[in-house]
Formats: C-alpha cells, structure tokens, sequence
C-alpha cells in the first residue's frame, strides 16, 4: 500500500476527512457471492461448464450491449431485456457498442469460433459481467435460454420479484448434437387458435428446440385457409373431434406465427396429410372423390377410412394449388405430406401418389418430409422420413438414401397416457412415464440405425383426447424437456438418475411461466407447494 508524504500535520488530517467522507459515500459494491455453476440445472445441460465459485449480479445498472448495431442482434437483446424486465423491474435497456461494455453489464457479440457450428455458443460469466459469444444469432439466441435458466425461476414471473438475480460463475461451452430439434401440435383433431401456437412456441424455445411441426389437416378438419378451394377452410375447418367449432389459420395469422417462429430461429413446418387422413378436403369437395360424391364431415377417432383418388387428374391439380400457396406462406425448407394410415388406398395407387406429390412439392422449391410409409414409394433425393411406427419403414427409408426424423410412438408420442391413470391420452403404443420417455438413445434404439443416419428428434403431440392448450401442457410437460436434452446434448454420460435432479429444478420454472404440468412421482420436484394432481 503506498505510503503518503505529507508536508504537514493539518493538511494530512484535511486529506484523511476527504477521504473518509468519499469511502462512506461511495455505493458499497459488496463482495460477489460465491455460486457454483456445477450445481445449476440447466437442460438440455451443455457439452462442457467451467464453473469459477464467483457470481454476477443483474441491478438497476445493468443494461444489455450487442456488438455493433445489427437489428438482428438488437432483436435477441430485446427478447432477453423482456424476459428479465417483467421480473426484476430494472428497467434493462438494449445498447448497441462496438467493444465490450463497462462492467456490471451483459454483452452480446458474433466471434468466429468454428468448433462451436452454426447454433453453438459460448457462455462466460464472472463478478463484472456476461458474454455471450457464437458463430451466429441463432448460438446468440439459445446462449440466452441458457442465461435465462441461469437466474432464479422466479425470473420468469411476470409481475415484480424481490430477487436478488444473480448468476453463477464460469464459462460454459455449448452445441447441438442434432440440428432438427421438433416438436409437432395436431391442430386438426382439435383447433388452436394462434395465441396458443405462439406460447408453444416459446415453451419449446426455451428448451432449445428449433422444429414446429403443424398438423394442419387431417380427417377431421382442415386449418389453413387455401384462397383457390376456399370451402376446404371454411367448411372443411367447421367443427373438430367430438363436433366443437374447429376452426382456421387465414395465411395472413399463419405468415404470422411462422414470423413469430423465425423471430425464435424456429423452423415452421407445415402437414397436409395425404393420400389418407383426408376426409376434411373430401367433405368439402365432392370432385376429389373417387366416386365423385362428397363425404360428410366427421368428429370421431377413426382412423384409415379416407384417401384421395391417386387415379383422377383433378387430384393432382388441387394438390399443386395446395403446396404452391402454402409453400407461399412458409419460408421454411420442409412440406410435410403426411402419407400415414392410408389403408383405404391401394398400395399401387399410394405408390403412384406418393411418387406423384414428391415432384409436385420439388416443383416448389421445397423438401419433402413424410411419415414411415412413404419409404415404400420411390423416394426423391433428399427427402425426410419420420419414423412413427415401422422400423422397416425406417430402413428402407435409409437404403434409399434418406435421413430419419426419429417419432417413435412409444418413445416420443406425447398424447400417450403417463400411466393407466392418466385422464387424457392414449395408449396404443405405450404408456410412457417421464423417465421412459428420457431412458433411450435415437442412435441406437432400431439395429443398423446410427446417428449419421438421423436428423433428429421430434415429439408429436396429436389432439384426438385434448381440446385445450392447458391439457396439452399436461401431456407435453415434463417429457418434452427430456427430449430436448436427447436432441442437443451429448449421449455420453447421460443418465435417468442425473437428469431428474435437473428436470425437479424445472418445475417451479414450469410453475413461473404459468405452465399445468404432470407432477411425476418420479421427480422430486422443487415446487414450494403442493401440485394440485390433475391425475
Ligand atoms: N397415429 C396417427 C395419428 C394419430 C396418432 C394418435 C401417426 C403418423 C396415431 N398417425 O401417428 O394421426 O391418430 O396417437
């Protein structure tokens, strides 16, 4: 410590007052409270954490950086500063800088870092502050779930906490282990309005997943509005399962929600199912009939009574004007042609079709991805095919060249039963309990499929039995979240028995955003009262 010389006595005491009124002013910054960063249960858990025993602390001076002024970077800002905002009250603002900020604040920045791929992220945390660094936005942007689950669940309230919001110290290293991380809703069985295909949105960004797959048609209804056959929205989408009001997407709310996704790095992926689960379109069209007479519209759960007419050429004309609008309206690179359960189509004519409509959705620009049966077709090149039920599907889809979208029904489907007590759902493939639906690896569950094999995973959650998006929370959480680690982290290491430490973590997250979840006697979860059981 430096000694000072004073020439003499009064003008060292003068100093010394100074000094010590200054020190008892000075904002006391206190010593950063020691937090493990080991200890934090972040899902899906990242390839590799440095914890570093320190922490930093969010207050009324920290405000978010990103480097330069990119909109695209100030948009991830903004949905981090509205994340924590609600919660902490401290008025967080978004700042664009071109060098790392003063300290005490959170700083986003693009660094070029090739190991890290094009969704991976570094995250470095001490006593002065955050950083966030990626090869790209969307590294940025799942870096930010990461600081979100960082902070205590109730960050994610939306009215006013006390806190304190800190963040445990140390650096973590992050990437996805498959790029196609889905989930899918049915809209058709039963309708979701817009409002509650944004907030599924936002639940499964925050675990990192970037597929949204919509079941847009089925035998039950048909959802998006289609301007050259009109009457397959409007009376095709004018009831559901059990003859509720059903409804539509205009292609103005779904430009919306595939806007909403995008702004998410969320890849929408739109169904029209065919040559099967069609009698919505064959209700509201009689021509599309082999026999040329309508069907009635239905509200039951049977499934493998409908098929388009693979042998009339109006067939495929009103197939071309399906994809090309609503390839219009999707930016994303997929069509999804359905192809499941068409036992009232002759296997030559499936073949025909499937053959058919793979050049149709190629003449617009976009991917097919089917489900299992379209492997006995001739597949195109690169297309996608979802295993659901027949592993042999599976590889024969392979044999052709294809990768996997991996569904299998008694591991992803997520309108199976938990159990025989479960008052929603089916259980046609499986009852699947929390830790079953983690306890699988897709890199090896169907011999001779491996992961070079497989885009990933998607979990499908079909609405036959659940007509409200509270019920679909219900069936969605809490396995989705184990999907979602399957689907990004590494499978090494990779346990039942760590992981629902973790997943008990979640649930007052789950309760803080307002989320109905199963309370899993399995989990010992961290709610700080009783779960009513909705059983
Ligand atoms: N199988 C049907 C779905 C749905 C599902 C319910 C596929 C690909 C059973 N097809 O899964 O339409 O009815 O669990």
């Amino acid at each position: 410590m430096p000694t000072l010389r004073i020439s003499n006595s009064g003008s060292a005491l003068l100093l010394l007052a100074v000094l010590t009124t200054f020190m008892a002013c000075a904002p006391k910054k206190s010593p950063p409270v020691p937090m493990d960063l080991a200890q934090e249960s972040i899902i899906p858990i990242p390839v590799s954490l440095t914890a570093t025993n320190s922490s930093f602390e969010l207050t009324n001076a920290t405000d978010i950086y990103v480097q330069g002024d990119s909109k695209e970077l100030l948009k991830i800002g903004q949905y981090l500063a509205d994340k924590l905002n609600p919660s902490t009250g401290l008025d967080i603002k978004v700042k664009s800088s071109n060098e790392a900020p003063a300290a005490g604040n959170i700083y986003l920045s693009i660094k070029k870092d090739a190991e890290l791929g094009a969704e991976g992220y570094v995250l470095s945390i001490n006593a002065e502050g955050v950083h966030l660094t990626a090869n790209a936005p969307a590294g940025l942007f799942w870096g930010v779930q990461t600081i979100r689950q960082l902070l205590p669940p109730e960050i994610e309230l939306p009215s006013k906490q006390a806190g304190p919001w800190r963040m445990a110290s140390g650096t973590i290293r992050d990437k996805p282990t498959y790029g196609f991380r889905g989930t899918m809703l049915d809209v058709a069985r039963h309708f979701f309005g817009v409002e509650d295909i944004k907030r599924f949105i936002d639940l499964a960004a925050y675990y990192k997943l970037n597929v949204m797959h919509l079941g847009l048609t089925n035998d039950q209804g048909w959802r998006i509005e289609i301007k050259s056959w009109p009457k397959l929205a409007e009376y095709g989408g004018k009831t559901e399962v059990g003859g509720g009001k059903g409804g539509y997407y205009t292609q103005e709310q779904f430009k919306d929600l595939v806007r909403y996704a995008q702004d998410r790095y969320m890849t929408i992926i739109p169904e029209i199912d065919m040559p099967g689960h069609s009698n919505a379109a064959l209700a509201s069209y009689a021509e599309l009939n082999c026999d040329g007479k309508a069907r009635e519209l239905y509200t039951g759960t049977e499934v493998g009574f409908s098929t388009f007419c693979a042998q009339k050429d109006i067939t495929y004309k009103f197939i071309d004007d399906v994809i090309r609008e609503v390839a219009a309206i999707s930016p994303g690179p997929y069509i999804h042609i359905g192809g499941d359960e068409s036992h009232a189509t002759k296997k030559e004519d499936y073949i025909l079709f499937v053959n058919k409509v793979q050049d149709i959705v190629l003449s617009h620009g976009k991917q097919v991805i089917g489900w299992d049966e379209i492997a006995t077709a001739s597949l195109k090149k690169n297309v996608f095919v979802q295993l659901w039920s027949d592993e042999k599907n599976a590889s024969l889809a392979v044999k052709q060249g294809a990768k996997l979208v991996m569904s299998p029904a008694r591991k992803t489907y997520l309108d199976m039963q938990y159990d025989s007590t479960t008052k929603l759902g089916l259980h046609w493939a499986a009852y699947i309990e929390v830790d079953s639906a983690y306890s699988w690896d897709p890199a090896t569950i169907i011999p001779g499929i491996t992961q070079k094999d497989i885009l990933g995973i998607e979990s499908p959650m079909w609405s036959e039995t659940v007509d409200t998006f509270d019920e679909v929370e219900y069936m969605v959480f809490p396995r989705l979240p184990g999907h979602a680690e399957l689907n990004w982290s590494p499978a090494t290491g990779r346990s039942w028995a760590a992981y629902k430490k973790r997943l008990a973590a979640h649930g007052p997250r789950f309760t803080a955003m307002g989320v109905d979840y199963y309370p899993s006697k399995l989990v010992e979860w961290k709610e700080d009262k009783d779960k009513k059981l909705k059983n």
